[in-house]
Parts: structure tokens; sequence; C-alpha cells
């Protein structure tokens, strides 16, 4: 997965997307770690504050900070540069793996993101899809956005962009249709990779929910679940909205990874393990600005050193 962009200076892209949250976090976490000393409840109050602000969110923080205030009150000692340590651990494990290759193995693999209005559903499409080209796979784009007219034409756009042939039906047709003719067309065509755009909804527009679970139907009467991945975007810069975001859908959609776009302008990066620890979904890729190079694998090790350096 960490070679899916195998371009040069990523890891410091990685990174320098990060400033905001980095900047918010950093400047507190150098005054609580600065000297080594013996840690103290008042020092965790600290910690819980800072990563509240950065958007981790309450109960993801205060199970992050657990263990270490129960030791405390057990009596035992612990320092500063102790807890650093133990806090990394403690982050990476928040942050949860995939063991699945991307893109899934099939014939085609099928990419399916969701998400509510305007996180970067489309935008992050044409990225990948450009992407997954320049490694040499084929790739059909299949405009399940029937809602509006010009969400299909912004498809269409994009496939002429980077080459791909987009599958559409009319503005207004059911999405389910539209998603049956993209991946019979794959099928038939031997295209490797077939990415879903669905229409933004609210997570909590029970009809919309409904809609999204008969577009899945429809997906695994052709392929297997093996092959697909379902992609929930979110919008970093809505913080806990996009927790909120992450419970609806995920309890209503096996959903299988995420994307968080337009981390490159908000300090609300937190949100990344919130979401990852309290619904168990691993991060596939941050967006860090609209250009197609911006989009890029999610690490968490250079997450977590990013937010806390040595
Ligand atoms: N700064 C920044 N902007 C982004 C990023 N990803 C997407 N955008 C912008 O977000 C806006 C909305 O993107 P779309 O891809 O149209 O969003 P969508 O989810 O398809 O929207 P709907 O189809 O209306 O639900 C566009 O202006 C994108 O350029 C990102 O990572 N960083
Ligand atoms: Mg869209």
């Amino acid at each position: 997965m960490f070679n899916f962009f195998k371009k040069e200076g990523l890891f410091e892209k990685f990174k320098k997307g990060l400033t905001k949250t980095k900047d918010l976090l950093s400047e507190k976490f150098s005054e609580i770690f600065e000297i080594d000393k013996i840690v103290d409840l008042q020092t965790i109050e600290e910690l819980e504050e800072t990563f509240i602000l950065a958007d981790v969110g309450v109960e993801t923080t205060l199970a992050l900070l657990e263990p270490f205030k129960a030791k405390i009150l057990q009596g035992e000692t612990l320092t500063t540069r102790e807890l650093k340590s133990f806090l990394k651990n403690q982050l990476l494990s928040f942050l949860k793996d995939t063991d699945k290759s991307f893109p899934p193995k099939g014939n085609p693999a099928v990419l399916f993101f969701l998400g509510v209005n305007g996180v970067g559903k489309t935008t992050t499409i044409a990225k990948l899809g450009k992407n997954l080209k320049e490694r040499g796979y084929s790739v059909v784009l299949v405009a399940a956005d029937t809602f509006r007219a010009a969400a299909i034409d912004q498809l269409k756009t994009w496939g002429e962009r980077i080459g791909s042939p987009v599958i559409t039906l009319q503005e207004g047709s059911d999405p389910g249709a539209v998603i049956y003719q993209g991946i019979t067309y794959a099928q038939k065509n031997n295209i490797d990779v077939a990415l879903i755009d669905t229409a933004g909804r609210l997570h909590t527009k029970y009809n919309l929910i409904e809609e999204l679970k008969k577009m899945v139907r429809v997906m695994n009467k052709l392929v297997s679940v093996e092959s697909q991945e379902i992609i929930l975007v979110l919008d970093a810069t809505t913080g806990q909205n996009a927790i909120s975001q992450a419970q609806h859908f995920s309890s209503a959609i096996p959903i299988h990874s995420v994307i968080i776009t337009k981390m490159d302008g908000t300090a609300k990066g937190g949100i990344a393990i919130a979401v990852s620890h309290k619904y168990n979904l691993p991060i596939r890729f941050i967006g860090l600005g609209e250009k197609p190079e911006d989009l890029v694998p999610f690490n968490k090790e250079a997450f977590v050193s990013a937010i806390l350096p040595d």
C-alpha cells in the first residue's frame, strides 16, 4: 500500500500537508514534553485539552489517555519521556491497518465512493483514476450520481481529461442501473478498476441511506466483496461532524476504508484518529489539495511522528 505512489518526496509532502494540525499540536506538546519530569494529573489534563482542540474528540481522547491516568492514580511514576513514547504507540494502535491490497484484486476491482455533499468524492475519483492509469491499470468511471446533470458532466469532463470511459445514464435515472451498466461494461471490456461516483447525501436522511444500500446490493450481485472497496470520503474541515458521518454511514453500509480530504486547510487532522479508532476504519488516503498529486497514501507512522515529533 505504501508503494501506491512511488514518486519521490511523498513522505515529506504528507508531513507538510499536515502543517496546520502539526502547528497546533506541536506548540502545546513542546511545552508539555520540554523537560523530562514526573507526569502528574495536570499534565494528562493538558494533553486531553490539546487532543480535543485538534478534534480527536472527547471519547477517543479519554480512551487514549486512560491507561496513563490509571497508572498515575495507582501511584506509579511515569516520566514525560516515557509518556511520550507510550503515547506514540497508543496513537499507532488507534490508527487501524488494512491488509487488503489497493486496488483490491478482481475483474474488475470496484471502488465505491460515498459521503455527504461536497466532501470531494468526484475530485478524489479523478485523482485516483489518473494515478491508476499512470500505473498501467485500465479504469472506467461510473456516474451513479444521477441527481444532477452537472454531476454527470463533471465526471465526463474528468474522464476526457484522464482518457477513461465514463458510464452514464440520464439525470434522474436509478443509480443502481448505472452501477449495473458500469460494472458489466468493465467485465465485458476487461477493465481493471471501476470507480463509482455517488451523489452526496446527508448521513441522517433515511431514504438516501436506503438508496445507498440498494446500490451496494447491485454491486454485490456482480462482484465479490473481496474485489470491492467501499470508501467513505470525509472532509477534515468539518471536524466532529465527520465523526458523526462515519458513525451513521458505517452503521448502515459495510465501509472498508476512509479517505480524508482537505487536510491541507485545517488543524482538525485529529479526526483521523477518532474515525479510525471508534469505527475500526483504516484510512487509505488523505487529500492535501486540489491537484491530482495532492492525494497521498495515509502513513500512520508519518502521521504520528508529524503530530508528536521526537
Ligand atoms: N483544498 C482541498 N480541496 C479539495 C480537496 N479535495 C477536494 N477538494 C475540493 O472540494 C470541492 C468539492 O469537490 P467534489 O469532488 O465536487 O465533491 P463531491 O463530494 O463530489 O460533491 P457532491 O457530488 O456535490 O456531493 C472541489 O472544489 C474540490 O476541488 C483537498 O484535498 N483539498
Ligand atoms: Mg460529486
